[in-house]
């Protein structure tokens, strides 16, 4: 059927009309909710995300409320529903105006230079078995604001059930952001839909000019794509897995071979374990079954636990819906899948973010008879890059990326900014699937999950002008220096010695050693996540959770201003995304680490917060360790200064250990 869905702000004004399968999907972007309880939900559709309420009246300030809560009944895809955790904003403090809460939580669109002021709001369950375990907060992820509003345990207590705290901070780069909790078990809360897209504009017109010149599509031929992945339990005792997931989900070709594979793999977790012989409260402790429709807890509090993928893909919160055959080879569409009428001859500009707990995004662009289409980057973490780049393959020393030429490989928490060429050859009504593979994210072994599809394109028409765009075409490059993305030079200053800042003695634990390692420790007989083999105590039970920091030995000290070089060396046997709080970095090149033969990579000149460092690889990076505001306050340059973490983007190693901190003097 047809439905009339208001478009983003980015083309405000305009009525789109999408194609989707989804009864009654909400063409109300507005609800009325006086009512405090979790509340029947739906998302907006998989080509769409809701966007933020601004309230503030000033065109640089984007001022809003943003309330996580329990959510029932969120729309899924395929008349399934699901109990998980969805953000709303509202435009007044007692809610009046809000957005229905949503997978994913609603769209900030903001320019470099803006202030926003975030009135978070938690309305968790404060009344469950573990009610200090729905303690929550907001980390901007990749934003470099001050250090009071990052939303870690290092900078600011947890807000406990029935809390509110606000950030303020200024946004000075452009690019593709998020933002999600970062307290406590916030793996689980990740897992059950809390998190939402940041797109933040340059301020100097860089974009909108190659818009107009027809280098990059334009805003009405651009999508958020926020692709993710949940587990959603069945009624327990309907039988074996995998009958105790919801077989309506229209989720995977090929879910029997998933199980098997999932059986086969040292790290099962299927959702008869999530859901019924082994689920966990949001502490990590065993409790009872989880009831028909629930997102079952995924962080278990031990050294090492159950962790694995979610076990159905949603694109903007909603599964698209299945494809018979495989990339190369597709077959018919599911009754009901979700398409996205586009134009032969088009550009198709998709803003990609990776919010899963776990899961790599491996994605591959196909027609019906399973010819690729190229998906060029044209930015992401960083805005705009100098140069469009065709990624994957084998590098030109003969580095393997592990995945296919034109094809987009996303970490967890990364982001992407890419175009697509409809070919001008697609015939009317053929459709095109966007797919996410299986990424072999372990040396050894891939990690079983099967490949989906992630969005469908139908061809209604053909474009009236062809786009056209290359590996290499000049983007920033085309606008002159003054637009080009900044290279950092050579390291202005080194790490230093831990100081004791607040003069009463005891200076707090670290290390000088430029290369941080990440590390699995043998501990107990299993491989704990750490940090220069010193895991990041976590408590469960709230000590660390409600803010009390401790120091630990692979905490590293600097100073501001200052432009640092260090590398990061991965001695395990896993791939696992590297990620700094408050300072995007410039990644250099990755080199087989000491004692090792291989090729190596040399990244182009972009600003990452997110950098995927492979086995037995060193990553090296500069950062340069700038001053901003402090909240509250627009004179000085001491929001830079601070404690700010860095871990491992997989989330349970991140909570099992493989996190220390920064800390700026
Ligand atoms: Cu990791």
């Amino acid at each position: 059927m047809e439905q009339v869905l208001f478009g983003s702000s980015a083309n405000a004004g305009k009525v789109n009309r999408w194609k989707t399968y989804l009864v009654g999907v909400s063409v109300l972007m507005l609800c009325l909710s006086g009512n405090e309880s979790a509340q029947a939900t739906t998302g907006v559709g998989p080509y769409e995300v809701p966007q933020v309420l601004d309230s503030n009246g000033n065109a640089n300030i984007v001022e809003t409320w943003i309330v996580a809560d329990e959510a029932t009944d969120i729309i899924i895809g395929n008349g399934v529903t699901a109990n998980g955790m969805a953000y709303k904003s509202c435009s007044d403090a007692d809610f009046n105006t809000c957005t229905p809460p949503a997978i994913p939580g609603p769209e900030f669109r903001l320019k470099v230079g803006d202030r926003v002021i975030v009135h978070f709001v938690n309305k968790l369950d404060p009344s469950g078995l573990t009610p200090e375990a729905n303690v929550s907060g907001i980390h901007w992820h990749g934003i470099e604001l001050n250090n009071d509003s990052d939303g870690t345990e290092l900078t600011q207590s947890a807000v406990a059930p029935g809390g509110i705290f606000t950030y303020d901070f200024i946004v000075s780069r452009p690019g593709i952001f998020w933002y999600h909790p970062h307290h406590h078990s916030s793996t689980n809360q990740v897992a059950k839909g809390l998190y939402g897209s940041i797109i933040i504009k340059d301020k100097d017109g860089y974009e909108a000019a190659l818009q107009n010149q027809g280098v990059i599509p334009s805003a009405a031929q651009t999508k958020t794509l926020v692709i993710s992945d949940i587990t959603v339990c069945n009624t327990p005792g309907t039988g074996t897995n995998p009958a105790t997931f919801d077989g309506n989900l229209p989720h995977v070709s090929g879910i029997q071979s998933w199980e098997i594979n999932y059986q086969n793999h040292i790290l099962t977790q299927s959702p008869l374990i999530l859901c019924e012989t082994n689920p966990l409260d949001a502490n990590g402790n065993l409790t009872g079954p989880y009831a028909a429709g629930d997102v079952p807890n995924i962080q278990s509090p031990g050294l090492i636990g159950p962790m694995s993928e979610g076990f159905t893909v949603l694109t903007n919160g909603v599964n698209v819906g299945g494809r018979l055959g495989t990339p190369d080879k597709p077959g018919a569409l599911a009754d009901g899948a979700s398409t996205l009428d586009v134009q032969a001859g088009q550009g198709l500009r998709l803003q990609i973010i990776n919010p899963s707990p776990v899961r790599y995004m491996r994605l591959r662009l196909t027609n019906s008879k399973g010819i690729q289409t190229p998906l060029v980057r044209i930015g992401g973490e960083g805005g705009l890059l100098n140069n469009a780049v065709v990624e994957g393959g084998k590098g030109a020393g003969g580095f393997n990326s592990k995945y296919g030429k034109g094809e987009i490989l996303l970490p967890p928490a990364g982001r992407a900014d890419v175009v697509a060429e409809i070919p001008a050859s697609e015939k009317l009504d053929s459709v095109l699937t966007l797919w996410t593979e299986d990424f072999q994210r372990v040396e050894a072994t891939y990690s079983w999950i099967p490949t989906v599809p992630v969005m469908h394109l139908k061809v209604s028409g053909r474009a009236a002008t062809r786009y056209n765009i290359g590996n290499g075409r000049p983007l920033l490059a085309s606008l002159g220096a003054q637009a080009m993305v900044k290279a950092l030079g050579a390291a202005t200053g080194d790490l230093v010695v831990p100081v004791d800042e607040d003069g009463v003695g005891g200076a707090p634990a670290g290390s000088v050693d430029k290369d941080i390692k990440l590390t699995f420790t043998n501990n107990i007989g299993a491989f704990q996540p750490s940090i220069d083999g010193i895991p990041m105590p976590r408590d469960f039970t709230g000590g660390f959770g409600t803010g009390n920091p401790f120091y630990l030995e692979s905490a590293r000290h600097a100073t501001l201003s200052n432009t640092m070089e260090l590398t990061v060396t991965n001695v395990t046997g896993a791939h696992h995304p590297f990620h700094l709080h408050g300072f995007s970095v410039q990644p250099i090149k990755l080199t087989p680490r000491t004692g090792t033969i291989g090729p190596s990579y040399t990244f182009d000149r972009e600003f990452r917060d997110i950098v995927d460092v492979p086995a037995n690889y060193t990553l090296t990076f500069r950062v340069s360790l700038d001053g901003r505001p402090l909240k509250s306050a627009s004179l000085g340059v001491d929001g830079g200064k601070g404690r700010w973490l860095f871990h491992c983007h997989i989330l349970p190693h991140a909570t099992f250990g493989m996190m220390s901190e920064l800390h700026v003097h």
